[in-house]
C-alpha cells in the first residue's frame, strides 16, 4: 500500500515511519478491530504524561497525592481481571506435540478463524470507539545484537504507559526498524468496544479472554485482559513464551530469572541468575542487601524477573535483562523486606490494585506493622481494621502490582544495560515449599542441575488466577512461560551445556534453593531476605572452590559450620530443620518426580530419567 492509500484509512503514521510492512500491518489491523483512530506512541514524557492525565480522566488512574508519592498513579482492576489467566493461554504451533502436553493447544487456522478470520471472530470490531496506540518497543538495550523488537498494538491506554516504563519504547525503536527491520506484532485489545454515545467504564475487559501465541510466525494475540502479563505483551507473552522457541532454534535461553551481580569485601564481581516461580521474592533476592554481620558484601540488580542468556565467543553464557522496568509484588514489600524496592517506589510509579490512603498515598498488607486506621481497598471500598478482621477483605489484591522505572532502583547494576550482558557464575533455581526440600543444595554437575531445574515443585501463588498454595512441577519456573515441548526445552539445555563444555567452557554452578521450609508452628524457619545473603556467599565460594559441603542424595548441602553466622541468631536445631532430608518425604517427592515423567515421557531427555534412578538408587541404599 501506497501511504496516500493508508492515509485514507486514517493511519496518523508519522512521517519518521518509514516500514511499509509495519504499516499494512497497522492498516490491515485498525481495519479488523474498527479502531476510532490510530495513534503512534513516540514514547516520550509529554505523550506518557497526557496519556496518564487521560488515564485520571477516564476514572482508570487515580493521581497520588504529589507531596507523597510525586508523578505516580493508582489504577484498580475489575475484580475479574487481576491474574495472568493460565488456562486461557496457548500456544498454537502447527502441530500438538511442539506445544506438548503443559500447554494449551489449538489448530492455528482454527485459533485464527476464531479470533481473526472468521465471520464473528473476536477481534472483528472489537476496537469500535477506542483509539489504537501502536507501541513500537526493544527488548534489551536499543540496536544490541541481543535485543529483539516487538510492536504491540493495543486499545488500552493503560498499556501504552506501562509499556512505556517496562520497555524501551517509541520513536527510537522506529528508528532502528527503518524501512524492513523484523518485529514480533503483538495484537491486544481489552474486547470491549463502544457503541456511539456508550459510557466507557474505569477498567474495560471482556469475560472471555484469550492469549495466544503462534510460535512458527512469531505472533501473539491477547483479548479481554487489561491485566499485567495478559497485556503487557513484551513481559511474558514474548521475552519468554517467543523468545524461548527463538533461543531454541537459535542457541540461546530466555528464562524466568533475574539477574544480580554480587560484589565481595575483596572487590571480586560474580553474577547469578536465578528462576523462582512468581510472586516467589524474585524481585526481593535481587535487590538483597547483605545483613551487617557480613560487611563488605554488596549486591546489585541487572533484572528482577527475565534472562535472555546467550553464550559468547569465550565459551561463557552472558544475560541481559530484557525489560527496563519492574513489575513487582507490592503486598509483603516493607522497609525491612526490601528497603531498596521501597526506596525505588517513592516517585514515578504506576500502582495498581493496591489501597488507597485517606491522604492520597498507597497502601498494602505488610508495607507497615499498623495498618492506616481507614482507607479505601482496591476495590474502592472503605477498609478499616475492624472490618478486615470480621471479614477477611484485604486492602490490597494479594497480586497488586507496582510498575516502575528500573533507573529508580537505588541498587542498579552499573552494567544493567550493557548490551554485552554479563557473565553469569551460577544459576539458582527454587520453589516456594513447606518441606521436603532443603535450605540449598548444589548439583554435582550441569545434567544434575538440570535435573533439579525441571523436577522443581512450588506451590501456587495469587500471581495466577486458581487455587493458591497446593504443590505442582514448574520446571525451570517456566511452566507457565514456556513457548513450546517442555521435554524439548530440558534437552535444549541438556545440549547447550554439553556443547559449551565441549568447547572447553567452565559452566556456571547450579544450585537448588528453598527459603520456605516451615516449622511445626507453620511459621517460616529460615528468615529470608537478607539473610540469604549467607547462602549466596557460600554458593559463590563453591564457584570459586573455596568452601566446604556434605553431599546428600541428590547433590551437595553446607553443613551448619560452612556458613557465617555472624549477627544472626539461628541454632544448629534450626539449621537442621531447613536443610534436613527426610526419607519418607523424599520417597514421596521423586513419586512425583515420576508422575512429571510419565506426563513428560514424550522425548523426555534419557539424562534425565538416568538422574533419577541415580538419586533413587542412592536413597535406597
Ligand atoms: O502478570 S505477570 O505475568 O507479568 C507477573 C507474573 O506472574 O510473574
Ligand atoms: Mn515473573
Amino acid at each position: 500500500m501506497n501511504r496516500p492509500a493508508l492515509e485514507g484509512l486514517r493511519l496518523n503514521a508519522p512521517a519518521y515511519v518509514k516500514h511499509a510492512r509495519l504499516m499494512a500491518w497497522v492498516a490491515e489491523m485498525a481495519a479488523l478491530t474498527e479502531a476510532r483512530d490510530v495513534h503512534w506512541c513516540d514514547g516520550s514524557t509529554a505523550e506518557y504524561d497526557r496519556l496518564c492525565a487521560q488515564l485520571v480522566a477516564a476514572g482508570t488512574f487515580k493521581r497520588l497525592n504529589p507531596e507523597l508519592r510525586p508523578n505516580s498513579y493508582l489504577a484498580c482492576s475489575s475484580p475479574s481481571d487481576v491474574a495472568r489467566v493460565e488456562d486461557r493461554t496457548f500456544i498454537c504451533s502447527a502441530k500438538k506435540e511442539d506445544a506438548g502436553p503443559t500447554n494449551n493447544w489449538m489448530e492455528p487456522a482454527e485459533m485464527r478463524a476464531l479470533l481473526q478470520t472468521g465471520d464473528r471472530a473476536l477481534f472483528r470490531g472489537a476496537m469500535k470507539g477506542r483509539t489504537m496506540y501502536v507501541v513500537p518497543f526493544s527488548m534489551g538495550p536499543l540496536g544490541s545484537p541481543i535485543a529483539h523488537i516487538g510492536v504491540e498494538l493495543s486499545d488500552s491506554p493503560y498499556v501504552a504507559v506501562n509499556m512505556k516504563i517496562m520497555t524501551r519504547m517509541g520513536r527510537a525503536v522506529i528508528d532502528v526498524l527503518g524501512s524492513d527491520g523484523d518485529f514480533v506484532p503483538c495484537m491486544h485489545t481489552v474486547g470491549a468496544p463502544l457503541e456511539p454515545g456508550q459510557k466507557d467504564v474505569a477498567w474495560p475487559c471482556n469475560t472471555t479472554k484469550y492469549i495466544v501465541h503462534y510460535p512458527e510466525t512469531r505472533e501473539i494475540w491477547s483479548y479481554g485482559s487489561g491485566y499485567g502479563g495478559n497485556a503487557l505483551l513484551g513481559k511474558k507473552c514474548f521475552a519468554l513464551r517467543i523468545a524461548s522457541t527463538m533461543g531454541r532454534d537459535e542457541g540461546w535461553l530466555a528464562e524466568h530469572m533475574l539477574i544480580l551481580g554480587v560484589e565481595s569485601p575483596e572487590g571480586k564481581k560474580h553474577h547469578v541468575a536465578a528462576a523462582f516461580p512468581s510472586a516467589c521474592g524474585k524481585t526481593n533476592f535481587a535487590m538483597l542487601i547483605p545483613p551487617g554481620g557480613l560487611p563488605g558484601w554488596k549486591v546489585t540488580t541487572i533484572g528482577d524477573d527475565i534472562a535472555w542468556i546467550k553464550p559468547a565467543a569465550d565459551g561463557r553464557l552472558y544475560a541481559i535483562n530484557p525489560e527496563a522496568g519492574y513489575f513487582g509484588v507490592a503486598p509483603g514489600t516493607n522497609e525491612k523486606t526490601n528497603f531498596n524496592c521501597m526506596a525505588s517506589l517513592k516517585r514515578d510509579v504506576i500502582f495498581t490494585n493496591v489501597a488507597l490512603t485517606d491522604d492520597g498515598d498507597v497502601w498494602w498488607e505488610g508495607m507497615t506493622d499498623v495498618p492506616p486506621a481507614q482507607l479505601t481497598d482496591w476495590q474502592g471500598k472503605r477498609w478499616t481494621p475492624a472490618i478486615a478482621k470480621e471479614t477477611g477483605a484485604k486492602a490490597a489484591h494479594p497480586n497488586a502490582r507496582f510498575t516502575v522505572p528500573a533507573t529508580n532502583n537505588p541498587a542498579l547494576d552499573a552494567a544493567w544495560d550493557d548490551p554485552a550482558g554479563v557473565p553469569i557464575d551460577a544459576i539458582i533455581v527454587g520453589g516456594r515449599r513447606s518441606t521436603t526440600v532443603p535450605l540449598v543444595t548444589e548439583a554435582r554437575d550441569w545434567t544434575e542441575g538440570v535435573y533439579m531445574a525441571a523436577t522443581m515443585g512450588s506451590e501456587t501463588t495469587a500471581a495466577a488466577a486458581g487455587q493458591q498454595g497446593v504443590v505442582r512441577r514448574d520446571p525451570f519456573a517456566m511452566l507457565p512461560f514456556i513457548g513450546y515441548n517442555m521435554s524439548d526445552y530440558f534437552q535444549h539445555w541438556l545440549s547447550l551445556g554439553a556443547k559449551l563444555q565441549a568447547k572447553g567452557a567452565t559452566l556456571p554452578k547450579i544450585f537448588c534453593v528453598n527459603w520456605f521450609r516451615k516449622g511445626d508452628d507453620g511459621k517460616f524457619v529460615w528468615p529470608g531476605y537478607g539473610e540469604n545473603m549467607r547462602v549466596l556467599k557460600w554458593m559463590l565460594e563453591r564457584v570459586e572452590g573455596r568452601a566446604q559441603g556434605a553431599e546428600n542424595v541428590f547433590g551437595v548441602t553446607p553443613n551448619y559450620q560452612d556458613l557465617t553466622w555472624e549477627g544472626l541468631d539461628f541454632s544448629a536445631a534450626q539449621y537442621q530443620q531447613v536443610t534436613g532430608v527426610d526419607q519418607g518425604a523424599w520417597k514421596a517427592e521423586l513419586a512425583l518426580h515420576d508422575e512429571l515423567f510419565k506426563q513428560l515421557a514424550w522425548h523426555l531427555p534419557a539424562e534425565l530419567s538416568a538422574t533419577k534412578a541415580r538419586i533413587e538408587a542412592r536413597l535406597a541404599g
